[in-house]
C-alpha cells in the first residue's frame, strides 16, 4: 500500500506563555511517546479505518522507533519543528543510492584501518582510541562535505583530549582538501586543545567568529565550527554551558554549530546513571531550542542520514544542533585499562558485539551493493601518514615608540567628548562627563579613561580591529568608559563616538558580554588568535573574578607559546587596588601571574607580559606596543578603581608626544632625585599604593630625604640596580598595600637580592600576612594604611622587616 501523508496529528503550536509550556516525559522520548499515541489511536478506530491508520503506525514505527530519535518539541517556532518533522517522517526519505553506500563503507573502511594502523604502531601506547564509535569520522565527513556544498569552505573544529592522536592524522583520516562531490577546496582546522575536557569550546567559537568577522561572512555561509564531545563532559562541564549561550548573541554568534556527542555511555569508569541528573547527556543544548538527534552509532546509514539532516539545519536555520551517537567503547579508558574492574556486565556485553564495519559489511554484501571480493581489497590497503607543519614565527625584536601626534590627540580627544550624531539626547550625567573630557583636552591633560581612548583611537587610525569584550564594558563597570552612548529618548537608539573617528579607520567592537568568564575569555582568546592586526581586550568585572576563567589562564594564555608555538596578543583588564571595599574585589591575585611569569631577557620568549600602570599615558603606551611589538604576546594589566578618578593620576600630552614610549620604571621625579647622596631611603612600589605614598611624603615634607620609584612593568633587574648605586647611601625598601603573603613581595624578593648581592639590606614595608585578600572592616583597613605609610616614612627607626 503506497501513502502519502499529511498527517492526522499536527505539531503543537509554540507556548505563549510559561505556563503553556508542554510538559515531557522524562524517562521516555519523544519517539516512545508518538508510537504510544498511535498505538492508542490504531485501537480504537473503527474498522474501516483501520487499514490507514496500521500504515500510519508503520509509519510512525518506522520513523520513530528505529535507529534514530529526535528532540525537537520542546522548539518554540512551527516552521522548524515542521522543518524536522519532513526529514523524518517523510516515507522513504532515509534510502541510500547503491553509490552513496559503497562511499560510506569505503568512509568506514578507512577509519577502521585507521585505528588499527595506530594500534600497531603503538602498541604500547596509550591512544584514546574510537573504537566503537568509528562512525565518527564518516560522520565528519558527511557534515563536512554536505556543509562545503551549501558553500562553507572554512571548517574549524574542537574535540576532547580523549581522541587526541587524531590531531597528528587528521589531514590522513578525514580531511580530503578538495570535496569530490563539489569539486571545492575546504580548508578545515582542528584547535589544539589542553586535557581540560570542554575548555577548548569557547576558543573555536571565538576563532570561528573572527573569520567570519574580517571574511565579511556576517551570515556564517563561509564558515563554521563543528564541536565534539564526550557524553560525561558535556553534561559534567559548564563551560558547555556558558558556550551554548552564546550562540545566539549578536557579537558572540557563529551562526550555528554542529555539536557531535561521542556517547560511549560511559565517563572514564562512571556509569551516566552517576554522572548527571538529566535522561541524557545532551539536555543542555535543550535552554538554545537546539534540535537533538540520538542515533544509534552501529547503524551508519542512519548516522549519515542525521548527519545531513544537521548539515541542512545549520544552512536554513543558522542554528545550533546535536548529534548524540550512541554508540560504546569497546577497550577501557585507554587500551591500557581494565574495563571489566568497574563494568564487568557491560564489558561482557560489549564482548559480544561485532565490529560495525563487519556489521555493514555483511549488510551490504547481503544487498548485493559490494562484493565480498572488492571488500577484501579495500580493506587490505596500506596506509601512508603526513603531520602538520608549524608555521615560523618573527623573531626581530626591536620596540618602535608609541608617541603620537599632537592632532592625532587633540581629535581623539574632542571625539571622546562629544556626541557623533545629530538630534541625539544623551543623559545629564554623561553629558557632565563629557565636558569634563573636553575640559582635560582643553588644557593637553587626559585621565585614565581618555588614556584608554587615545590608545584605541589611535589604532583604529591605523587600520588595527579593535574589540573590547567583558562584562558591562560598554559603560565600563565604574561609570568612567561609555564608549556606547544611548539616547534618552528612542529606544534602543545608540551610538559608538569610537566608530566616527576618521573615514577609513578600522571597526571599533565593544560588546557587553553575558555573565560569564570562563566562557567569554576562552571566547576572546580564540578571536585573538585569527588575526595578529587587531587589538583583543577582555575586561574582567572586578579582577578578581578572572579565576573563575582560570583554566583559560593556566591552560592556554600562560604556555600557549611553549605549548603549541602559537603567539597570542590577548590583554586581559583586571581591576585591582585595595580601597578599603573588604575582601572581595581588593585584589586581582597579582601573585598568581607573576607566579607563573616565565621572565627571560629576550621578550620573545616570555610567556607574557605582566603591567601596573599608575599613568594614563603609561597606559596608552603599552597598549599601542602590544600592537607595534612584532611578535604578539599575552599581556596582563592591572588597571585601577579608584585611579580612574583621582586628580593626581592624569597625564599631560606630553606624555604621549611624537618620540615617547611606554616606561616601564617611572623613576623619582621629586627634589630627593636632584641630590641623591642625601637621601637617605628609596621607596619601590607599584601601582596605586605610589599615590598614597606621595601623599604622605609631601605632607611629612620628606621630599628631599625619601625617593619613590614605581615598577611599571614587572619585573626588570636591571634598573634596580642602577637605582640601588644611585642612591647609594640610602636604605632600600619594597613597599606594597597587598598582604605580605599575596602581592609581589614573594616575587619581588629573590630578585632585589640579588641585584644587592647582600651588600646591603633591603626593607619590608606593607601589611602582614592573611588569608583573605582584604579585611572588611573599614577601621581596620585604615590603621592597616596608617602603620605601614608610619613605617614607611619613619627615617628615625627603621621598623620594617627585613626583605
Ligand atoms: C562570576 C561573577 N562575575 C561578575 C559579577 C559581577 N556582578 C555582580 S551582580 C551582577 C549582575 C547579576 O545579575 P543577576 O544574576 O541578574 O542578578 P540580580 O542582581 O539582577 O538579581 C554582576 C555581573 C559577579 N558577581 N560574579
Ligand atoms: C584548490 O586548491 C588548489 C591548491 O591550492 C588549487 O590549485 C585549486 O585551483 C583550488 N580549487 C578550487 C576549485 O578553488
Ligand atoms: C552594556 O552594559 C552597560 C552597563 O555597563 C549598559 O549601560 C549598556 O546599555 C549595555 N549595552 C547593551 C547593548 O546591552
Ligand atoms: C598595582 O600594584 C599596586 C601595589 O601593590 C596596587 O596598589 C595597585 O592597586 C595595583 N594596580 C594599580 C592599577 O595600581
Ligand atoms: C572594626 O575594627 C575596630 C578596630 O580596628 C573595632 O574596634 C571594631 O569593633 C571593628 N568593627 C567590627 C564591626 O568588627
Ligand atoms: C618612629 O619610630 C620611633 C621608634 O620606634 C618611635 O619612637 C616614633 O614615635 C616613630 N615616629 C613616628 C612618627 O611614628
Ligand atoms: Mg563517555
Amino acid at each position: 500500500m503506497s501513502l502519502t501523508w499529511t498527517g492526522p496529528f499536527s505539531c503543537p503550536p509554540p507556548p505563549s506563555s510559561v505556563e503553556e509550556t508542554p510538559l515531557f516525559l522524562s524517562e521516555k522520548s519523544y519517539a516512545d511517546w508518538r508510537y504510544f499515541v498511535c498505538v492508542f489511536v490504531s485501537l480504537h478506530v473503527s474498522n474501516a479505518g483501520q487499514q490507514y491508520h496500521r500504515a500510519v503506525l508503520l509509519l510512525f514505527q518506522t520513523s520513530y522507533c528505529g535507529h534514530i530519535g529526535v528532540e525537537f518539541m520542546f522548539i518554540n517556532n512551527v516552521d522548524q519543528c515542521q522543518w524536522i518533522r519532513q526529514k523524518i517522517e517523510t516515507p522513504g526519505i532515509m534510502q541510500f543510492t547503491n553509490a552513496e553506500k559503497r562511499t560510506l563503507l569505503a568512509r568506514l573502511i578507512r577509519s577502521t584501518r585507521f585505528e588499527d594502523f595506530l594500534a600497531r604502531k603503538w602498541s604500547s601506547e596509550k591512544r584514546f582510541g574510537l573504537e566503537g564509535c568509528e562512525v565518527l569520522i564518516p560522520a565528519l565527513k558527511t557534515i563536512i562535505d554536505k556543509s562545503s556544498a551549501a558553500g562553507i569552505d572554512s571548517v574549524i573544529m574542537g574535540m576532547p583530549h580523549r581522541y587526541g592522536v587524531l590531531h597528528l592524522f587528521l589531514p590522513l583520516s578525514l580531511i580530503c582538501r578538495i570535496n569530490r562531490e563539489t569539486d571545492k577546496n575546504i580548508t578545515l582546522s582542528l584547535m589544539a586543545n589542553p586535557s581540560h575536557l570542554e575548555a577548548v569550546d569557547p576558543v573555536v567559537q571565538g576563532k570561528t567568529k573572527a573569520e567570519q568577522f574580517y571574511r565579511g561572512d556576517a551570515q556564517g555561509k563561509k564558515v563554521m565550527s563543528i564541536l565534539m564531545h564526550g557524553d560525561a563532559a558535556f553534561a559534567g562541564q559548564g563551560v558547555v554551558y556558558e558556550t551554548f549561550h552564546l550562540s545566539e548573541l549578536p557579537s558572540y554568534t557563529t551562526h550555528g554549530t554542529i555539536h557531535v556527542v561521542v556517547n560511549n555511555q560511559i565517563g572514564f569508569t562512571t556509569d551516566p546513571r552517576v554522572a548527571r541528573s538529566s535522561p541524557y547527556p545532551t539536555d543542555v543544548a535543550r535552554v538554545v531550542n537546539a534540535p537533538i538527534f540520538h542515533v544509534n552509532a552501529d547503524d551508519p546509514e542512519a548516522v549519515m542520514y542525521v548527519c545531513r539532516v544537521a548539515a541542512e539545519w545549520r544552512t536554513t536555520f543558522n542554528k545550533d544542533v546535536v548529534i548524540d551517537l550512541v554508540s560504546y567503547r569497546r577497550f577501557g579508558h585507554n587500551e591500557m585499562d581494565e574495563p571489566m574492574f568497574t563494568q564487568p556486565l557491560m564489558y561482557k556485553q560489549i564482548r559480544r558485539q561485532e565490529h560495525v564495519l563487519k556489521k555493514y559489511s555483511d549488510k551490504l554484501i547481503a544487498e548485493g551493493v559490494v562484493t565480498l571480493q572488492e571488500f577484501e581489497v579495500s580493506v587490505s590497503l596500506s596506509l601512508s601518514v603526513d603531520f602538520f607543519t608549524e608555521e615560523g614565527e618573527p623573531k626581530s625584536m626591536s620596540c618602535v615608540p608609541t608617541g603620537l601626534d599632537e592632532e592625532v590627540l587633540h581629535h581623539i580627544g574632542q571625539t571622546a567628548s562629544s556626541v557623533p550624531l545629530d538630534d541625539f539626547k544623551i543623559h545629564p550625567g554623561v553629558s557632565r562627563i563629557l565636558r569634563g573630557r573636553a575640559e582635560l583636552v582643553k588644557n593637553r591633560q587626559m585621565d585614565w579613561a581618555l588614556g584608554e581612548y587615545m590608545a584605541f583611537g589611535s589604532l583604529l587610525k591605523e587600520g588595527i580591529h579593535v574589540r573590547l569584550s567583558g562584562q558591562d564594558v560598554e559603560r565600563g563597570t565604574f561609570s568612567h568608559r561609555h564608549h556606547v552612548l544611548h539616547d534618552q529618548e528612542v529606544d534602543k537608539r545608540f551610538c559608538v563616538p569610537m566608530n566616527h573617528l576618521w573615514d577609513n579607520q578600522a571597526p571599533y567592537t565593544v560588546c557587553n558580554s553575558s555573565l560569564s568568564e570562563y566562557g567569554v575569555l576562552g571566547f576572546e582568546l580564540g578571536f585573538a588568535m585569527a588575526s595578529p592586526n587587531a587589538l583583543i581586550l577582555w575586561e574582567a568585572q572586578f579582577g578578581d573574578f578572572h579565576n573563575t576563567a582560570q583554566c583559560i589562564i593556566d591552560q592556554f594564555i600562560s604556555p600557549g607559546q611553549a605549548k603549541w608555538v602559537r603567539n597570542n596578543g590577548i590583554v586581559l583588564l583586571l581591576p585591582h587596588g585595595m580601597e578599603g571595599m573588604g575582601p572581595e574585589h581588593s585584589s586581582a591575585r597579582p601573585e598568581r601571574f607573576l607566579q607563573m611569569n616565565f621572565e627571560v631577557q629576550q621578550l620573545y620568549d616570555c610567556n607574557w607580559i605582566v603591567v601596573n600602570c599608575s599613568t594614563p599615558a603609561n597606559y596608552c603606551h603599552v597598549v599601542r606596543r602590544q600592537i607595534l611589538l612584532p611578535f604578539r604576546k599575552p599581556l596582563i594589566i592591572f588597571t585601577p578603581k579608584s585611579l580612574l578618578r583621582h586628580p593626581d593620576a592624569r597625564s599631560s600630552f606630553d606624555d604621549l608626544a611624537k618620540g615617547t614610549k611606554f616606561k616601564r620604571l617611572i623613576p623619582d621625579e621629586s627634589p630627593a632625585s636632584q641630590n641623591p647622596a642625601q637621601v637617605k631611603r628609596v621607596i619601590f612600589c607599584t601601582g596605586k599604593v605610589y599615590y598614597e605614598l606621595a601623599k604622605e611624603r609631601k605632607r611629612q615634607e620628606l621630599e628631599k630625604d625619601i625617593a619613590i620609584i614605581r615598577l611599571e612593568q614587572v619585573f626588570n633587574p636591571s634598573p634596580l640596580s642602577e637605582y640601588a648605586e644611585k642612591y647609594a647611601s640610602a636604605e632600600l625598601v619594597w613597599c606594597q598595600e597587598e598582604h605580605k603573603n599575596m602581592g609581589y613581595y614573594d616575587y619581588v624578593r629573590p630578585r632585589f637580592l640579588t641585584v644587592v648581592a647582600n651588600k646591603r639590606p633591603v626593607w619590608y614595608v606593607g601589611r602582614d600576612p592573611a588569608a583573605a585578600p582584604a579585611t572588611g572592616n573599614k577601621s581596620t583597613h585604615l590603621n592597616e594604611l596608617k602603620r605601614f605609610m608610619d613605617t614607611a616614612f619613619n627615617l628615625s627607626a627603621f621598623q620594617g622587616a627585613s626583605l
